[in-house]
């Protein structure tokens, strides 16, 4: 697929979004969502949106939205410019590889990659879904819940879930916060889907090897991203000693990794957050090297924009297992988009069938949560 019209401008859009919910973590609490959102505007007048997964602090990734704002105004889209004066229609890859000069930042990449995919299914006149090499018109998906105070809340919190419809229930771990809590799922709620999520708080010292250890009893889905976040070597050596499946995040930033972890048995499963392997076309590759049963979607607390996305990507065969991608009142009082993503109750999702997104932009709810923004004409 190339651009049909040239690109006209580009705008850097970021939002904080208050979540419903503060997020706790192993490694911290997040009260809003940071996110730069990229308008593409192009000679026609046809306008795609990509959302930037950033944080405001490098906790889980290390990068920000200072590190994204920076590298998309000064060196992404100069080169995207660049690249459009002498290649007029060009595709994605062959944007991708204009970027190559400039290492990692990934999400900062996969904010702009996400908007041309969307103006792309705009020019073409199909479903952004049918672009990604989707034809599911429903996804199954779960829910990640953080680190509550105190067990009873999480009961709580897990049954309302579950009365909701949701197919999967991932709770964050760490230390003092982790085998307590799934005895007690187990006990409540018996033999439902369930995973856990540690976002590296552990190690493979001699204790939580015990911990992890105990853990594995409990029958769940998959353990994910228990040790460092760059690591592949630990893993491997953990995935020999349990029967839970381990499930890598924070440890994959490309399709390369993706082989690396599945090639040399690091994991048996790979979360893909498109954004964390620097957009689409990686985490379309990633989702055939890994394959059905192996690969599913996270979230990053996604507006509206980056849910869609998200639920079009998942649209594809691979995507058996339920993902992270859940309804948008479970993050926001309001979403940027109408209708807003609803889970229905038998736990899954409908993938929008217009074209485009599939659904309205809301730019004046966009507005009431805008902390900056930046135009570039092209
Ligand atoms: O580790 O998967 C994670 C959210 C922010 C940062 C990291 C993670 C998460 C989630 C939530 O688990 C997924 C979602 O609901 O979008
Ligand atoms: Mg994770």
């Amino acid at each position: 697929m190339k651009l049909r019209n040239t690109i006209s401008s580009v705008e850097l859009i970021e939002v904080e979004m208050p979540l419903v919910h503060p997020f706790r973590t192993s490694f911290g609490v997040e009260k809003s969502t940071y996110s730069i959102l990229v308008k593409i505007t192009d000679s026609e007048g046809k306008i795609g949106w990509g959302e930037t997964t950033i944080s405001k602090t490098p906790g889980y990734s290390s990068e920000t939205n200072e590190t994204a704002w920076h590298i998309q105004r000064d060196f992404l889209l100069p080169l995207l410019q660049e690249l459009l004066k002498s290649n007029n229609s060009p595709t994605i890859q062959d944007i991708l590889g204009n970027w190559d000069s400039v290492r990692g930042h990934e999400m900062a990449k996969g904010g702009i990659e996400a908007s041309v995919w969307s103006l792309f299914a705009e020019q073409e006149n199909v479903s952004l879904g049918k672009l990604y090499g989707g034809s599911k018109t429903q996804i199954p998906t779960g829910v990640s819940i953080g680190i509550q105070t105190d067990l009873d809340k999480l009961i709580a919190r897990i049954g309302s879930f579950i009365d909701k419809g949701y197919q999967r229930i991932k709770i964050k771990i760490e230390p003092g916060w982790d085998v307590n809590a799934v005895k007690r799922i187990r006990q409540e709620f018996g033999d439902i889907k369930l995973m856990v999520d540690a976002n590296s708080a552990y190690s493979l010292s001699d204790h939580h090897i015990k911990v992890l250890k105990d853990l594995d009893r409990y029958e769940m889905m998959m353990i994910e991203q228990p040790l460092a976040y760059h690591d592949m070597l630990d893993h491997k050596k953990l995935q020999t000693m349990l029967s839970t499946p381990v499930c890598l995040d924070e440890s994959i930033h490309s399709p390369h990794d993706a082989r690396v972890a599945l090639e040399y048995e690091t994991c048996k499963i790979i979360n893909i957050k498109p954004g964390r392997v620097g957009g689409f076309a990686n985490a379309i590759e990633i989702a055939e090297i890994g394959g059905k049963d192996v690969v599913w979607c996270g979230g990053m607390l996604e507006t509206g924009i980056g849910r869609l996305h998200n639920l079009h990507f998942q649209s594809r065969s691979e995507f058996n297992i339920p993902g992270d991608t859940s309804g948008s009142d479970r993050y926001y009082a309001q979403d940027i988009i109408e209708p807003k993503v609803e889970v229905d109750e038998n736990g899954f999702i409908q993938v929008p069938t217009a074209k485009g997104l599939g659904a309205m932009v809301r730019e004046d709810v966009i507005m009431q949560y805008t902390t900056r923004s930046l135009g570039i004409k092209f």
